[in-house]
């Protein structure tokens, strides 16, 4: 009953100007065909004269073949709320894109509030479609309902690479907006309070677009020896809290992060053998939660998006009938919310970009001006956390770029959320501490040695206050790999 269109013909429905809400988070999830014809006619269109750019609004990051082809057909005008390739990173940073860098939980609200204008259009890559309306996502939810909800029109991407068979692991709601909000009842992670499809007005949908597209790869870096200390580090830590009294014995739900640092400190997690099995509340399901699934270390998961490499993914769907029961695919309004996050005493574990000396972290912008992903979910991880731990190795780039600086070029998670932070070297626990003592805490724990000396002479530097800044010098780090090459050069003034 559907309109069957070739992506190409789909891609004339979206217009020059248009809002357009796109399925995916991370690259899972994504629409596979549909970005590279919209690139196309964008570049059809720029040839004969006519300006065509888009709003492209999504869960998360998505994957080159949205944000990277679009980017480079110059067809995104806004973007939000998160990104992390290499194309659409450089045009943001070129002021060709205008970026809305924003928490992952609150962006289908503030839609649904018109913050941003309407919607036109949303592209949804779906396992399933009935002749009712029924839309089955396959596997990253982020802002499905409600993008599908707002749009004018909805072109449905139905890729046979993922089985009707999945209908039943997604949970998929809206909340009341406020003054009418209720309580969500999540209790545990694996309470469900949606329905496993979306409905729409069959009106809506205005093409159906075929497809057998695989997921990308997602491989990780293999974990290295840097990665696989601080994953120790974060296990043995926890051990510890858990033995001390300060994590209940029956242990709490772990949040995760993103990136390969965040894959080997749950892997580490899961190899020790102290630490009793555990559930996930998190954003992005990784391979290494599977790979713990398989183990019986990790008992459930709940997350908005299966962000598995294709084998991990295949063995899913050859075993749905078991994983339907052990996983659920959630809203990110829902995977994220602060008021879940906080009931169910989540441990969050996220990766920083650099961290000062106080505990405040930037996880988003290098030498405080170039954006690299954005924040993604973790603020609304760490500020709502029963216990926010943030992850870095110590140095980047060879050992010229220190974690840990006087004070963070940008600040992403302020000294108030971050209770402990862990390099390769051990481990900050910032608990109960003054601004002082996280200072001397985090230089003996954290800091690369040859950062060591530097940073105890900037803290020397100034006597009875409450916060040890040299507003002078408060940056001679970030100066000295600008105009040295090196934070070893660092000098104060
Ligand atoms: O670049 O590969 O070119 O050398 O940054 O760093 O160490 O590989 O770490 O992949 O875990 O990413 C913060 C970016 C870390 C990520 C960030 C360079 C470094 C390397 C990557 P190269 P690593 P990761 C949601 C969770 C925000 C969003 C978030 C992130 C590259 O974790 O985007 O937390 N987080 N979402 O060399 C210059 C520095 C640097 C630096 C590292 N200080 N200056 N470059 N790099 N530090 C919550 C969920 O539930 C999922």
């Amino acid at each position: 009953m559907y309109k069957v269109m070739s992506a190409d013909e789909a891609a004339r429905l979206i217009k020059n100007g248009d809002n357009v809400g796109v399925s995916g988070f991370t690259h899972a999830g994504c629409p596979k065909v549909l970005p590279k014809a919209i690139a196309r006619y964008a570049e059809e269109e720029h040839q004969a004269g006519r300006p065509f750019r888009i709003g492209l609004f999504t869960g998360a990051s998505t994957s080159d073949r949205l944000d990277g082809v679009l980017a480079r057909a110059k067809a995104i005008s806004f973007r939000t709320p998160y990104q992390s390739t290499k194309d659409l990173r450089a045009a943001i940073n070129n002021e060709e894109v205008h970026y809305v860098d924003m928490h992952l939980s609150q962006l289908a609200q503030e839609m649904r509030s018109g913050f941003y204008g309407d919607i036109d259009v949303a592209i949804v890559e779906a396992a399933e479609v009935t002749d009712n309306g029924e839309i089955v996502p396959t596997c990253g939810v982020g802002i499905l309902p409600t993008i599908c909800r707002m749009a004018k029109r909805i072109i449905v991407e139905l890729n046979d690479k993922h089985p009707a068979a999945i209908r039943g692991m997604h949970d998929l709601a809206e909340p009341l907006d406020p003054p009418f909000r209720e309580a969500i009842p999540i209790y545990h992670p694996s309470d469900r309070v949606g329905l496993p499809y979306i409905k729409v007005d069959p009106g809506k949908i205005a093409a159906i677009v075929k497809t057998s597209e695989p997921n990308d790869e997602g491989k990780f870096t293999p974990v290295d020896e840097v990665t696989k200390a601080i994953g120790d580090n974060v296990a043995a830590f926890l051990h510890k809290e858990l033995v001390e009294g300060r994590i209940p014995k029956e242990f709490l739900p772990i949040q995760s992060g993103v990136g390969n640092v965040a894959n080997a400190v749950l892997g580490a997690l899961g190899d020790n053998s102290d630490i009793p099995d555990f559930n996930v509340y998190t954003e992005v399901i990784q391979d290494s939660v599977i790979a713990l699934m398989n183990k019986g270390r990790v008992k459930f998961a709940s997350g908005c998006s299966l962000t598995v490499s294709r084998s991990v993914m295949q063995d899913i769907y050859a075993r749905l009938d078991e994983f339907r029961d052990r996983i659920v695919l959630r809203p990110s309004e829902y995977s994220n919310n602060p008021e879940v996050v906080r009931r169910l005493g989540i441990i969050t574990i996220n990766t920083a970009l650099e961290a000062d000396i106080f505990g405040n972290v930037n996880s988003t912008h290098v030498n405080g001006v170039r954006m690299m992903n954005g924040i993604g979910g973790s603020g609304d991880f760490t500020r709502n956390a029963y216990l926010s731990i943030f992850t870095t190795p110590s140095t980047a780039k060879n050992g010229s770029i220190s974690a840990f600086v006087p004070m963070v070029s940008h600040l992403d998670h302020s000294e108030h959320s971050v209770k402990v932070i862990i390099s390769e070297y051990g481990v900050a626990d910032l608990r109960g501490k003054d601004p002082r003592q996280r200072a001397k805490c985090i230089i003996e724990n954290c800091v690369h040695p040859d950062y060591r000396e530097l940073l105890t002479e900037y803290v020397a530097r100034t006597q009875s206050v409450h916060t040890p800044h040299d507003l002078r010098n408060a940056f001679a780090f970030h100066r000295a790999i600008i105009e040295e090459g090196d934070m070893r050069k660092a000098r104060f003034i």
